[in-house]
């Protein structure tokens, strides 16, 4: 067979490539040009079912030139299980056969190995035993061992702007985003540069180091800490070969799974849709990918494979329907509003504890969890202050940075109910070290929220967390007050506080 592809490619001066299938059917034949050769996408080609993609590429070189940087992205990005290059020697006939293969570890910064460049009548057929103990080293050594093959398992990937502590806080939020939603998080890569490549985020190089951990890892999805625009995602979905997603679609899949009440699905649905909109313009593929998996579950059993039109009609009607529940509230907010309790509502980022306090404060036991999102729907008790005062204390979603507008828009009604609270209780989990970054984004939403005429009272919390609280308290408590909502005995400034503001409500 070497004899007649060099023999074509040699009368056609183009380079001639054969895809083989591991048993030996050929998959397909490329012809190139004088130096080059393009693979087609293999994306519909089914994979072996291991990490390779079980295909095999040999092709031609006519100037004699040796296994080069492009053949070495074909193998990469392509999975190949092996890349060959066959010489055309100046009589058109064959010359020698050189192969690469990929590691499944990095061995001196290569993942990669040359085999010896051999004569192709001197083949020996050894290429299945080699490629199947590949497949399952790489098995072996990725971190699939233990893990349920239904998680996601990714590689956080931020490139950023900011400044490094920054930066890397906010890595360190989408990690924690991403085990919110079970996905098993094996690695993440910030990457800090000036400006961020238009088309693929990253520049290929760096791209490509990031696909071979990929590889080796065992990953199969890549999340973005920035919102990538539809064609960003189609490139470099189109050369990683991997599913893709950004922060907003993962923010949006954590709510998908947390909703609980009909107003929560309707208003995580309408974002969903929202989100897709726009991004059903282009290329339909690019849809069918992100049908699949996260940012395609809806909350309820609808598949979001549905064309412009349909999402269209679906989110007038999710409007209508939405608008029905809403005003159902407010009947019976209003039923509360007679009884004329005074309404304090707990607010903050998400995982500050309002929950927390909210169950300490009254007894209950709504969700807490250490996770991101943990309430999505909002929730009332009833709360006797000491001077016997009662009033409604709610509980509502928590805050984020870039909290996805379509999530916004959609939670809106919800948050305009804290419109009539008669109390903010802003929760702040001091043990953060950034809880003044936190602070700022949740003060931002009040602003946009028109929240700023509210009485408002800062809470700050998890004040057990904090090693050396003495420097801490005296920084904050000018500001508000402090408090571990685990530890009941330390509300008692809170709850003072709190009555004298509502009081002061009251009085008016
Ligand atoms: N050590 C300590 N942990 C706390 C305190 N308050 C809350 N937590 C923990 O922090 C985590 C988040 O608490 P939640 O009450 O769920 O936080 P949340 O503000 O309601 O969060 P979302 O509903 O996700 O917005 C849970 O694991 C709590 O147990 C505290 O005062 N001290
Ligand atoms: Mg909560």
């Amino acid at each position: 067979m070497a004899r007649t592809l060099c023999q074509i490619s040699f009368e056609l001066n183009r380079q001639i490539g054969i895809l083989i299938h591991r048993s030996g059917k050929v998959e397909s034949v490329i012809v190139g040009t004088f130096n080059g050769i393009m693979i087609p996408s293999l994306s519909l080609v089914r994979t072996a079912g291991g990490r390779l993609k079980g295909l095999r590429l040999i092709h031609t070189h006519l100037a004699g030139e040796e296994i080069n940087d492009e053949d070495l992205m074909d193998l990469l990005f392509l999975r190949l299980d092996m890349l060959s290059v066959l010489q055309v020697a100046e009589d058109g006939f064959p010359g020698l056969l050189s192969s690469v293969h990929l590691l499944p570890d990095t061995v001196q910064g290569k993942s990669w190995s040359f085999l010896k460049p051999i004569h192709p009548a001197n083949q020996k057929d050894s290429f299945s035993d080699l490629i199947g103990e590949l497949e399952s080293e790489f098995t072996r050594k990725g971190a699939g061992k233990n893990v349920d093959k239904g998680q996601d398992r990714a590689i956080l990937i931020s490139v950023s702007t900011e400044p490094k502590i920054t930066a890397e806080e906010s890595l360190r939020e989408l990690v924690e985003l991403a085990r919110s939603d079970q996905i098993l998080v094996l690695d993440s890569v910030l990457q800090r540069s000036r400006k961020t490549n238009p088309r693929l985020i990253l520049g290929k190089g760096k791209l490509a180091d990031i696909m071979i951990r990929a590889l080796q890892l065992d990953a199969n999805l890549f999340i973005f800490n920035q919102e990538l625009n539809p064609s960003q995602v189609r490139s470099i979905t189109d050369f990683t070969e991997m599913r893709v997603i950004d922060r907003t679609q993962l923010i949006l899949d954590i709510f998908a799974h947390r909703a609980m009440s009909r107003e929560g699905k309707l208003q995580v649905e309408m974002a969903q849709l929202k989100y897709m909109l726009p991004r059903l313009s282009t290329r339909d593929d690019a849809l069918s990918r992100l049908s699949g998996g996260i940012g395609a579950r809806g909350p309820g059993e609808t598949k979001l494979e549905i064309d412009r039109r349909r999402i269209n009609d679906r989110l007038a009607r999710l409007t209508k329907e939405l608008e029905g529940v809403t005003r159902e509230r407010y009947r019976r907010r209003a039923k509360r509003r007679k009884k004329e309790l005074p309404v304090l509502s707990l607010v903050g980022y998400t995982n500050a504890g309002k929950s927390t306090l909210l169950n300490t404060l009254t007894d209950s036991h709504i969700l807490t969890e250490d996770k991101l999102f943990a309430t999505l729907d909002p929730t009332s008790r009833r709360l006797r202050f000491p001077e016997d005062i009662e009033v409604i204390i709610t509980d509502t979603v928590g805050f984020i940075q870039h909290l996805p507008d379509e999530l916004l828009q959609a939670f809106k009604a919800t948050l305009e109910e804290l419109g009539e609270a008669d109390l903010l209780v802003h929760v702040i989990d001091i043990s953060n070290p950034c809880f003044r970054d936190h602070m700022a984004v949740v003060e931002k939403l009040f602003v946009e929220l028109q929240l700023t005429e509210i009485p408002c009272l800062k809470v700050f919390n998890k004040i057990d967390k904090v090693n050396d609280p003495g420097p801490v308290i005296i920084e904050v408590e000018k500001e508000g007050v402090v408090i571990s909502a685990v530890q009941r005995e330390t509300l008692m400034p809170f709850l003072q506080q709190a009555q004298k503001l509502i009081g002061k409500v009251l009085d008016r």
